[in-house]
């Protein structure tokens, strides 16, 4: 029984996308020279550290990508080797995920990899999306998300994939899925897993007005369910750790299946449609113009 969520993390959906108005110039093969730059996060450097302490069965997973932990198909890949490789470790019960970025948790899904890529490489990213977001939300383990920084879009996916949220009491911090402010839309496994979280009507209004919420708002609309002073997130997920593991794993297990399961299901038997209807949605020229202008904006606020 402790393998339903592991058993049933294999297959998809099918998001409903709907479509931009925006008319476009721009071709989906073609990337501005004004971009190429973003290039570097191909680092061969390990953009996750993960230290298990065998004493405690608790493993901390550190993301470290810079300059923003932005999820590209080479973090992802990584994401999940090291989650699969903890799920299958018996000695492993817990774990923490947190940046070691001042500032940011994880800036979301990497843009460059939406942006003039062709329709393979965009399937196999989205296929790498759904991947951590099964093997996240269906883990074995008790999961701590300890956001030490801003945490927008698909960085709020990986902590509402946790089963506890402890966020730095910081009001410059911001997290929510804020897709529509790009001018995407969340999948309905976005979707599903904020109302699971935060309830329908909170999840209704954030996801319309793609909102970002400070440190404070998310506490009071239980995006997150802790604010700790920024030095003492990490200190703060291991003591909540020991908290979670006093509870007999199999007794949790079955009970987060139970609360997960449905979701993680809609997921799995759409898995192939969701992957179609996001590469025939991203490719098109108006969402790539959309989020060349989103680039464009996030480097005019550093000018
Ligand atoms: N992808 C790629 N590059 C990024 C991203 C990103 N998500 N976020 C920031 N960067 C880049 C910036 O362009 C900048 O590049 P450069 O140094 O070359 O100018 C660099 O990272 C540093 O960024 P900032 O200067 O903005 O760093 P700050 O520390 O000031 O701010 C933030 C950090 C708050 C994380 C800020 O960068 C930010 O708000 N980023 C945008 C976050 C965002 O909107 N992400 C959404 C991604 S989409 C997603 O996750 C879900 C998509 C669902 C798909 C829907 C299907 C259709």
């Amino acid at each position: 029984m402790a393998n339903v969520l592991r058993n049933s993390a294999k297959f998809g959906f099918s998001g409903v996308l709907s479509q931009l108005s925006i008319h476009s110039r721009h071709g989906r093969e073609c990337v501005s020279p004004c971009f190429s730059l973003q290039q570097r996060n191909n680092s061969t450097s390990p953009k996750i550290k993960v230290d298990l302490d065998s004493s405690t069965g608790v493993a901390v997973l550190r993301m470290q990508s810079p300059p923003v932990n932005s999820l590209s198909l080479d973090f992802l890949t990584e994401f999940c080797i090291n989650l699969e490789k903890l799920e299958m470790d018996r000695s492993c019960r817990g774990l923490i995920i947190t940046s070691t970025l001042s500032k940011v948790f994880s800036a979301g899904l990497d843009i460059m990899e939406m942006y003039g890529k062709s329709p393979e490489r965009c399937g196999e990213f989205w296929k790498a999306v759904q991947e951590m977001w099964l093997k996240l939300y269906g883990s074995n383990m008790a999961t701590i998300a300890a956001i030490n920084g801003s945490s927008p879009a698909g960085g709020c996916l990986m902590s509402i994939g946790c089963d506890y949220r402890i966020m730095a009491d910081n009001p410059r911090y911001s997290i929510g899925l804020n897709e529509t402010q790009l001018g995407i839309v969340a999948p309905f496994w976005f979707k599903d897993t904020l109302v699971n979280t935060v309830g329908n009507r909170a999840a209704e209004l954030s996801l319309e007005l793609g909102l970002l919420y400070s440190a404070p708002d998310a506490l009071k609309i239980g995006l997150v369910d802790q604010l700790v002073p920024e030095d003492q997130v990490l200190s703060t997920a291991q003591d909540t750790m020991s908290k979670w593991l006093a509870v007999p794993d199999h007794a949790r297990q079955i009970t987060k299946s139970m609360m997960r399961k449905q979701t993680i299901d809609k997921l799995l038997s759409n898995r192939e449609a969701d992957i179609t209807n996001f590469v025939s949605f991203i490719t098109k020229d108006s969402i790539q113009r959309s989020l060349r202008m989103y680039l464009e904006m996030l480097k005019s606020r550093k000018a």
